[in-house]
């Protein structure tokens, strides 16, 4: 609720007293609440010395701020701006999430771990015959680049899954905290998640790419797109996926401006495995929502080639 009046705050809601042709106009919306508008525009957050510093609400969410004081007119304004249609962008830098599976803890810290170890070390050959080890995503994001194989094909599934992570890592490595956000709405819920873009769903023909492309453009959800979607969220950031002919497991890796517009996007992975069959997958997406009004649009999608791409046949 909390959330409601800083977005609310940030989207404008209201106006201040004005004089017009000589006839008072009174204050509107949040500028009726002089004290708690005063603080906010102080960025006074924690006026009263008893009120202990605090991250709110969850860093899950995006947003870092300090608690407001107690203020009488709170419950109020809380009342007056909830579900305000208006109040969906916010301004301002926006915090940044980072997930613990990352390994990270700021931004900073995503160059060095592109340098860390790999569960497993590898030995790849490339399409000019040379050998190659991986042991470092750098390792594995250089040999991406070009053809190579792997001397036991089962392997391949694994330094795949593997290499999601470091996907990660790179998408991340220029991604700074977003100035403003669409996003603010998306919480890691079972209809947070359900309601994003279809293209996170695991797609096993270029019919089914097609389709979940027609659907994210038609501003269908994930859930809307496949009813049998079944949604187990287990904790801030991971949620366990089942659906007719596969299941997976979902994370919420990031919350940043990756693309570097400015807007907040989510960083998101999507593993799967066919029910009763031995194919899996694990890919990361970047997604977004351009306008305030629309929804959310993969901005890119990054994982085994052999997987289908937009535009193949
Ligand atoms: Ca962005």
């Amino acid at each position: 609720m909390l959330q409601d009046v800083a977005i609310a705050y940030n989207a404008g809601v209201g106006s201040p007293e004005k004089v017009v042709h000589g006839k008072t106009h009174k204050a509107s919306g949040l500028h009726k609440f002089r004290r708690l508008k005063a603080a906010i525009d102080d960025r006074d957050w924690t006026a009263d010395p008893s009120s202990a510093h605090s991250r709110w609400p969850s860093p899950a969410t995006g947003f870092a701020m300090k608690k407001l004081r107690p203020n009488r007119s709170l419950p109020f304004v809380v009342l007056l701006l909830a579900g305000h249609p208006k109040a969906v962008a916010s301004d301002g830098p926006v915090a940044v999430y980072l997930s613990k599976d990352l390994g990270v803890g700021t931004l900073s810290e995503v160059a060095k771990a592109l340098e860390r170890p790999l569960d497993d070390a590898w030995v790849v050959k490339l399409a000019t015959g040379e050998k190659r080890k991986i042991k470092t995503c750098l390792d594995f994001l250089a040999v991406t680049k070009s053809r190579f194989e792997l001397p036991n094909a089962v392997d391949w599934t694994t330094l795949w899954q593997q290499g999601a992570h470091c996907f990660a890592l790179k998408a991340l490595e220029d991604a700074r905290p977003a100035l403003r956000s669409n996003l603010g709405w998306f919480r890691f819920t079972k209809p947070g998640i359900a309601k994003l873009s279809p293209r996170l769903a695991w797609l096993e023909s270029p019919d089914d790419l097609d389709e979940a492309m027609a659907a994210e453009k038609a501003c269908h959800g994930w859930g809307n797109f496949d009813e049998t979607l079944k949604i187990r969220v287990d904790g801030a950031d991971r949620a366990a996926l089942r659906s007719d002919g596969w299941s997976g497991r979902l994370f919420l890796y990031a919350r940043a401006d990756i693309d570097g517009d400015g807007l907040e996007d989510l960083l998101i992975r999507r593993d799967g495995h066919a029910s009763g069959g031995t194919a899996a997958e694990a890919r990361i997406f970047v997604v977004s929502q351009p306008s305030a009004t629309g929804c959310t649009r993969v901005l890119r999608e990054v994982g085994a080639p052999d997987a289908l791409q937009p535009g193949q046949e």
